[in-house]
């Protein structure tokens, strides 16, 4: 009871939306007007926030948790009469004219394209302190993923404004933060002139925490050193798609004529490789969702893309996350669950959460459902009553879930690239990854490295030119193949049809050497490098000729300790540093 006016009419509404909600131990322990108003006020502010950030607002957040909480208490099967069995999808072999045609249309495609980065999390598993995207993608260089991806989607916009004869596109970049990144990715961005781009090209959309619960209730928990406060966490990358809708940004696209909208996550420096011919394919196929997967295996921490048909007939082709794979499978009559079959991989393809919708009927199911996505809750019970939790829990969902709510009729269907050329995540820090079994990636920043190194080797060896063959070392407890460090910049070769174009003669790069092509007007042929050769061209250099013998001590890979606090977190994650003993560098 409102005695003091202290409260303005809408605060005394969500006050009667939580006690109509169960909710009135929230206010229990108040003591009465006068006494800590700042603080009471402070909470409406939080409580008003909670609510206007979800869909529905908070009521309908109460509402969700309960029927979860209940299934989940039940032991209810999310999959409950559904059957899994492996989907058919498009399988691409890089660098073969199907692979080369896709990828045309896809660049072609590419103006009218706005991408997405889901840059919200603050990668707990990897321990690293800073905000993902300003890691290093690779140190030969040094460049962040940041910096990669906008100069990748720079690369696009050039390459596809070039091949439809059009004005120079501005692609749209939304960036998903959260409270743990949000001031972090503004400065990385504001502090380097946006790597190129267009300050008026980038948007950033901060999702908000949810309400955390302390029980089967759903009743909302209070922060334990602030009892003015609810407890919050993150709800998961799936609020994307509500942020996106709210901020009004799908109309303005879809006003300026663009069709495709890509999803992407923060610390994958191969995925730009793979865009083209995925985009070629969704525009090729008609597909209004599109899944970029990778051969996955068994028990490897990515998602598996699923065809579930329903006992009344109803099918989907979904991600069903990894932890819930194994448990559906032996459920539905495979007692030996998430397993290699007989190529040695699961015979799901692996989901790398990289999605192409297509807009228009993006928006259209947007309009039903305001963005909402299916949820998931995951309470860690104190005991097999599941009535009380060792901490308090909260509603999760997924980007991926969004074909969920889908009709029967959307076309969904999804593209399997090869892992060397589409997937090297940066998630797990060192100890977690030397304890990953044998022959499953690691997904460390160690390998994200060396992964970058292995597909321009590779793409360059289809191109023609003879890269030896790697070297195999371990850093960080993890045993990887050292290919030559080949780095080149997106504007360089964002295709395989441009890489070639610039790859003449024959040309030799041995293992222990670093080539950095810096420009795009660099033209390899006929060169011989055994060491270390950093080429940068400006954009209005005429064509630029590396030719000839090149041979220097170059730049060696020595080991560092993890654990080494004097070595930066950035580089000792990787578990070696680069000595850069000789080299020839040529500036045109
Ligand atoms: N993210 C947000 O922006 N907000 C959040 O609240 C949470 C995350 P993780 P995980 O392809 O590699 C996903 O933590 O658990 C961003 C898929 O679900 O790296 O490994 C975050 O910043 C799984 O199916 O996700 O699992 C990051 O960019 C599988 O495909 C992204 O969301 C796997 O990724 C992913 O966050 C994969």
């Amino acid at each position: 009871h409102d005695s003091s006016a202290l409260f303005t009419p809408s605060q005394v509404g969500l006050a009667k939306m939580l006690v109509e909600m169960g909710q009135a131990h929230v206010f229990r322990h108040w003591p009465g007007p006068g006494v800590d108003d700042g603080e009471k006020i402070a909470f409406f502010d939080q409580v008003a926030k909670l609510d206007s950030s979800y869909p529905g607002g908070l009521a309908s957040y109460i509402k969700n948790a309960r029927e979860l909480l209940a299934d989940s208490k039940a032991g209810k099967n999310p999959f409950d009469g559904f059957t899994p069995s492996v989907p058919t999808g498009e399988v691409l072999t890089f660098g073969n004219e199907n692979f080369n045609n896709f990828e045309e249309i896809g660049v072609r495609e590419a103006r009218k394209a706005a991408f997405v980065l889901v840059a919200g999390g603050l990668g707990e598993r990897l321990g690293y302190n800073g905000i993902k995207v300003a890691l290093p993608s690779q140190t030969t260089t040094g460049t962040c993923f940041l910096q990669h991806y906008i100069e990748s989607v720079l690369a696009l916009q050039e390459a596809s404004s070039k091949l439809a004869e059009d004005v120079q596109a501005q692609i749209p970049f939304v960036i998903m933060t959260s409270d743990d990144t949000h001031v972090r990715t503004e400065q990385l961005l504001e502090s380097n002139s946006y790597f190129g781009m267009q300050p008026t090209q980038v948007k950033l959309l901060k999702q908000e925490k949810v309400a955390c619960l302390e029980d089967n209730d759903a009743r909302l928990a209070l922060d334990p050193n602030n009892k003015y406060r609810i407890q919050t966490k993150p709800h998961g990358h799936g609020d994307v798609h509500s942020l996106l809708y709210s901020s009004g940004l799908l109309k303005e696209w879809q006003t300026a004529g663009l069709r495709w909208v890509l999803f992407f996550q923060d610390t994958n420096g191969l995925l730009f490789k793979a865009i083209p011919s995925a985009l070629g394919v969704s525009s090729a196929r008609g597909f209004h969702v599109n899944s970029l997967a990778v051969p996955r295996k068994a028990k490897e921490a990515i998602g598996g893309i699923t065809k579930l048909t329903h006992e009344d007939g109803r099918t989907m082709v979904i991600n069903v996350e990894y932890n819930q794979l194994d448990p559906l499978l032996r459920a539905t009559g495979h007692p030996d669950g998430d397993a290699n079959c007989e190529t040695g991989f699961s015979p799901f393809p692996g989901n790398i959460n990289q999605l192409i919708l297509d807009l228009g009927p993006y928006i259209e199911e947007l309009q039903k459902t305001g963005g909402a996505i299916k949820e998931f809750v995951n309470p860690k019970y104190k005991d097999a009553t599941k009535t009380s939790f060792k901490s308090s829990t909260r509603l999760e969902c997924m980007m991926q879930d969004y074909p969920k709510t889908l009709p029967p009729t959307a076309r969904v269907g999804f593209t399997v690239m090869d892992t060397w050329l589409a997937y090297a995540p940066v998630k797990n820090n060192p100890e977690d990854a030397a304890k990953v079994p044998k022959g499953n990636p690691y997904h460390s920043a160690t390998s994200g490295e060396m992964a970058i190194y292995r597909a321009n080797s590779l793409i360059l060896r289809k191109a023609g030119v003879q890269v030896e063959d790697p070297v195999t070392e371990v850093f960080n407890g993890q045993e990887v193949e050292v290919w030559p460090r080949i780095v080149w910049q997106p504007k360089w070769g964002l295709t395989f049809s441009e890489v070639k174009r610039k790859v003449r003669g024959s040309s030799s790069v041995s293992q222990k050497s670093t080539l950095v092509l810096n420009g795009k007007n660099i033209v390899v042929e006929d060169l011989s490098l055994d060491g270390a050769l950093v080429v940068n061209a400006r954009d209005d250099a005429e064509e630029v000729k590396v030719e000839g013998v090149v041979k220097n001590k170059g730049w060696r890979l020595e080991s560092v300790d993890y654990k080494d606090a004097s070595v930066p977190e950035e580089i000792r994650i990787r578990g070696f540093k680069i000595n850069k003993m000789e080299q020839l560098e040529k500036n045109f």
